[in-house]
């Protein structure tokens, strides 16, 4: 990148700016997608500033600390839930909610409702807020089936008709990585600007990654493709170099680097958690359609996975994505399990 020639550019891609050039490629659309992806942009910006300040909380009172009027102040996840949710339905297009912080559905009253469901984690990692490591959001939009009748199963759809999905991380950067079904595409918040701009065009994952990216605590749990993986990684037998080992712990900070230097990434199934940890609805599923239109794979142990069919809205699944090629071998290991 020619960071001289950067710092003068003028023409500018925003990411409101981009979004409506692709309502535009459609001449069906009419901007309902537009306005909830600004409304969805509007709540990273204010959890981004929001995470900012979080080091601060014992001085200004933030994040579960006591302000200096003596009043309580919300926890940055519940803040921020708070938010999501009132940016969605104020928004006028959104019909029900799902968020990792509540354990109910919200159906969004009838005069405010639009044709979308969005399914959430508002912040995603905040057990890693405390010490400064990135955290993100995490969002996949559904199209409801029938306004009229709009039901739970308007979320419990499979992964493949999301219409689009994202994360924002607020890290060194706060970036936002979105896809609308046509290819992924990552916005940096300039601060003074207050505005995403396009920094990362097309994101296209490598067919083939040096990392992988495993909570290897777990190990002694973990079932035979998986473990037989993670030692392929480190003891390949072809000749080839051992892969590196990267794991934050922070599902957004993780795969954002699976993207853009490729790997894999995995949270298995083990003995004491059959399903693994993480939720279909609001990480795996939108994770899972960025991989492919990266260009690379996700999948379950047992089928691609966005071809599940979630039965609950905080259902959990065990999750392998990233580069083509290494989740290939790991559905081959599967394959072999079956047999
Ligand atoms: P927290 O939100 O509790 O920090 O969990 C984060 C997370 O859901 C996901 O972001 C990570 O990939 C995963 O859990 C890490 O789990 P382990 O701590 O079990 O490795």
């Amino acid at each position: 990148m020619d960071h001289e020639a950067d710092a003068y550019r003028t023409d500018l891609m925003t990411i409101t700016r981009y979004v409506l050039n692709e309502q535009s490629r459609n001449p069906e659309a009419r901007g309902d997608l537009t306005i909830l992806l600004s409304h969805i942009v509007l709540g990273c910006k204010f959890v981004a500033s929001a995470v900012n300040k979080a080091g601060l909380a014992k001085l200004i009172g933030l994040a579960g600390e006591t302000n200096v009027q003596g009043e309580e102040q919300k926890k940055l996840d519940v803040l921020s839930n708070e938010v999501f949710i009132k940016a969605l339905v104020s928004s006028g297009r959104t019909c029900v909610l799902v968020s990792e912080e509540d354990e109910e559905a919200t159906f969004v009253e009838p005069a405010l409702r639009g044709k979308y469901c969005v399914c959430f984690d508002p912040l995603d990692g905040s057990s890693n807020i405390d010490c400064g490591v990135s955290i993100g959001t995490i969002f996949g939009i559904y199209m409801i089936k029938d306004k009229e009748n709009v039901t739970l199963e308007d979320v419990l759809q499979p992964g493949k008709n999301m219409v689009a999905a994202g994360y924002c991380m607020y890290g060194s950067s706060c970036t936002l990585v979105l896809s609308t079904g046509n290819g992924v595409n990552g916005f940096t918040l300039d601060p003074s600007l207050g505005e995403f701009i396009l920094t990362h065009p097309d994101i296209k994952i490598p067919k083939k990654g040096k990392i992988y990216s495993v909570n290897e605590g777990n190990a002694k749990n973990w079932d035979d493709p998986t473990a037989k993986f993670v030692e392929k990684c480190k003891f390949p037998k072809d000749g080839s170099s051992p892969k590196s080992l990267r794991y934050i712990g922070s599902m957004v900070a993780d795969v954002h680097r699976t993207l853009l230097y490729g790997g894999v990434f995995l949270y298995p199934a083990d003995k004491k958690s059959p399903n693994g940890k993480l939720r279909v609805l609001y990480e795996v599923f939108p994770m899972s359609f960025l991989m492919e239109q990266a260009g690379g794979q996700s999948f379950t142990g047992k089928e691609r996975a966005l071809d599940l069919v979630p039965t609950k809205i905080h259902e959990r699944s065990p999750i392998f994505l990233g580069s083509y090629e290494d989740v290939e071998e790991i559905k081959v290991l599967y394959a072999q399990q079956e047999k």
